[in-house]
């Protein structure tokens, strides 16, 4: 996939997203989908938490999608030349699947600044109305950052159960829906959220989170990224290094240490003792 078109990039800045941009043929969307599926299902709740947090510090094919030359094509066209990849949170959705995700702004909780930040959301299966796709809130980036209240839902799939204050009108909001192998890409500032899978299908996604290297974290020191594509010249955040393969031991141990930082920083601020 060719660089965003100024068209392209005029409706993001206009929007604060694009979709739906085609990144993955059928087959790399299979053996991804093997693959994440496998992860889910293991037995170890360390292995499984890669998929949530740093999991491209471990796993090779993990580490390979977060540097696609399609999708790293793609978010050059919105945060520049330089890139550095923040993580990978999968969302995996069953038939019957009460969870929800509550509208929010992910600028609000991230402690990321400025806001050269966005997500690349790639579909690893159908992404339908039905089994719970995203809704975005065309516009809301380039609007106020709203308050949150933290509900902590047993339900809610984001860490906080947090959910902004503002009224939604839902004639004004846009369904994602997505092919397999298709990618919304999407700014940190976007109001978004998604529904329970009331569907008959699997909904899986993975969010990639990158940003411009003259990004900070504000929350709290030894917040760590991937280079992926250029050069850093700001060095805000302690670079990873790629794994050498599948569960490296000493990459296991690694992203441990980064994975908890991470946690740690992000959690700050949360208003739940269990945060
Ligand atoms: O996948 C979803 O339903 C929600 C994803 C989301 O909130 C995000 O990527 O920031």
């Amino acid at each position: 996939m060719p660089h965003l078109s100024p068209e392209q990039q005029a409706a993001f800045a206009r929007d604060g997203f694009l979709f739906p941009l085609p990144v993955l043929g059928a087959a790399d969307v299979a053996t991804l989908r093997a693959r994440v599926e496998a992860i889910a299902a293991d037995e170890d709740a360390e292995v499984r938490s890669f998929l949530h947090n740093k999991g491209h510090m471990v796993l090779t094919w993990m580490d390979a999608l977060v540097h696609h030359p399609a999708i790293l094509d793609a978010v050059e066209g919105v945060l520049g030349p330089d890139l550095l990849c923040w993580e990978a949170n999968h969302f995996i959705k069953q038939p019957g699947d009460k969870r929800f995700v509550s509208w929010h702004q992910d600028i609000n909780y991230w402690g990321l600044q400025p806001a050269d930040v966005a997500s690349a959301w790639v579909a690893l299966s159908p992404v339908t109305i039905a089994n719970g796709c995203m809704r975005f809130l065309p516009g809301s980036h380039r609007g106020p950052v709203y308050r949150h209240v933290e509900t902590f839902h047993a339900d809610n799939m984001l860490s906080r159960g947090q959910r902004v204050e503002a009224e939604i009108d839902p004639e004004r909001t846009v369904a994602v829906e997505l092919q397999p192998g298709e990618m919304a890409l999407f700014h940190v500032g976007l109001l978004h959220g998604s529904g329970a899978n009331q569907g008959s299908e699997p909904r899986m996604g993975v969010a990639i989170r990158y940003m411009a290297p003259h990004v900070r974290q504000t929350l709290g020191a030894g917040d760590t990224a991937m280079l992926v594509r250029g050069q850093d010249r700001h060095h805000h955040f302690i670079h990873e290094p790629q794994p050498p393969r599948d569960r490296d031991p000493e990459a296991v141990a690694l992203r441990r240490a980064y994975a908890r930082r991470h946690a740690e920083i992000l959690m700050q601020g949360a208003g739940h003792p269990g945060g």
